[in-house]
């Protein structure tokens, strides 16, 4: 057995396959370093924390991770606060950092003496249609050499080769570019409130995440475009400040700015996530903007019911795990997809009109784009305060941001 990626879906996989005694192989294209310095997710949702408990993969997260349960709208006339923990299903979040969770992982698998290939980048899988998939990768040295097993998992991401791998007409891909992106930040400095941040300003988006007491992550919507780097940090934390409304409801606490990368919001799903003996999790088969924070925690999840599968089919001869596998994946990812595309509708000035000041929306103008944008405002800014009144929208909100 063949895993493809050392990321959450793949670890999570191959811990759950030497678990049943399933002997595998996780070729990795990273270094050990690189993989576990790779920030990225942090708030792993109840059903995620769960899964990983049912299999002996938590205790890091228990240790260390942090219990998460409030998070803070903030518009530029007020704020309101939803305490999810008593919302919907009363489901929390672990705020526990990618890296640690997939160095936890890591260690788990070696010493319980899984194999991985460090450096060893896939470039093709082939046979998928055969009983013996076969793997072509690129070792340290860049020779070439050919894995074979009798099932790949592709959990190599979304550039990975296992989504490039399959034949042109096995999958329908469905798309979104949603046309928003984010400065995603890396602060060395304390979260500056007691919940996720959300500031809904006519500037655009801004976010505050937790990932440590002494890291946070924090988001700011940008144009299109925009150079990671052409921002400096005083301009940063300025326009932070003021679109979080640091004048109003206190400070934001300013340190280093540690990371800085401009992601486009984008979402992709290939249907099936299976073709013969290469079968796709994670982000390889469905990745999903991370405005609601699931993609690590889908990763996770189709991991639990790959590993389930491959041991009905390898251990018990039976494929109809397998066969139930895409459908019972895309099921979850769906649901996924539909709230954090809602979640980009409730937090983002409509594209076209980021960056402009408040002060040139003229009311004697709202016509085309112009008017369209500012009609796409006042929608969000309806949605946002029917989900401060009402404990019906609260309800299905707490569920649907904190459930999968
Ligand atoms: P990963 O983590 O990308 O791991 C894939 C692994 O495959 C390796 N690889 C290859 N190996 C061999 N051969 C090849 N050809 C290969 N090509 C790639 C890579 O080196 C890597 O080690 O995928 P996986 O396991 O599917 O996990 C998915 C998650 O990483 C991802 O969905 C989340 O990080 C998304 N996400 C979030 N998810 C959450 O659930 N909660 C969050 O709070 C959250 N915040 C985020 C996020 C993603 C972000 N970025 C990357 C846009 C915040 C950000 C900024």
């Amino acid at each position: 057995m063949i895993v493809l990626g050392a990321g959450p879906a793949g670890l999570v996989l191959a811990n759950l396959l030497l678990d049943q005694g399933i002997d595998c192989v996780v070729l990795e294209r990273a270094d050990r370093a690189h993989i576990e310095s790779r920030a990225r997710a942090g708030f792993l949702a109840a059903a995620t924390v769960r899964i990983l408990e049912r299999h002996g993969l938590a205790a890091g997260l228990r240790l260390r991770g942090k219990v998460h349960g409030t998070c803070e709208f903030r518009t530029e006339e007020a704020r309101f606060r939803l305490d999810y923990s008593t919302l919907g299903s009363g489901d929390t979040h672990v705020v526990y950092p990618q890296q640690e969770l997939v160095r936890d992982l890591l260690e788990r698998f070696l010493s319980a003496g899984g194999q991985i290939r460090f450096g060893v980048e896939a470039t093709e899988v082939r046979d998928a249609d055969g009983d013996r998939p076969a793997v072509h990768v690129r070792e340290p040295d860049g020779r070439t050499a050919r894995w074979q097993g009798r099932y790949v998992a592709g959990c190599d991401g979304r550039h990975g080769a296992a989504r490039r791998s399959l034949p042109s007409g096995s999958a329908v891909r469905r798309h979104i570019d949603h046309r928003v992106s984010w400065l995603g930040l890396l602060a060395e400095a304390p979260p500056s409130l007691d919940a996720v941040g959300y500031a809904v300003h006519g500037r655009g988006f801004a976010g505050h995440m937790a990932r440590t007491d002494t890291v946070t992550r924090y988001y700011l919507q940008v144009a299109r475009g925009t150079p990671a780097d052409s921002w400096s940090d005083e301009r940063i934390w300025d326009e932070l400040d003021l679109r979080m409304g640091a004048k109003e409801h206190g400070p934001l606490t300013r340190g280093r700015i540690v990371e800085r990368a401009v992601v486009d919001l984008e979402s992709d799903v290939l249907d099936p996530l299976r073709h013969g003996r290469l079968l796709l999790a994670g982000d390889a088969g469905a990745l999903i903007s991370p405005s609601a924070a699931k993609g690590a925690n889908l990763a996770v999840l189709e991991a639990e019911l790959l590993g389930r599968a491959l041991g009905d089919a390898l251990l018990r001869g039976t494929e109809e795990g397998l066969d139930a596998y895409s459908a019972r994946c895309l099921a979850h990812v769906w649901r996924a997809q539909e709230f954090s595309r809602w979640m980009i509708e409730l937090l983002h000035a409509p594209s076209d009109w980021h960056g402009l000041p408040v002060g040139t929306r003229d009311p004697d103008t709202p016509c085309g784009a112009a008017g369209e944008s500012l009609f796409l405002d006042a929608l969000r800014r309806s949605r946002l305060a029917s989900l401060a009144v009402s404990r019906r929208q609260q309800d299905w909100f707490a569920e649907r941001y904190v459930g999968l």
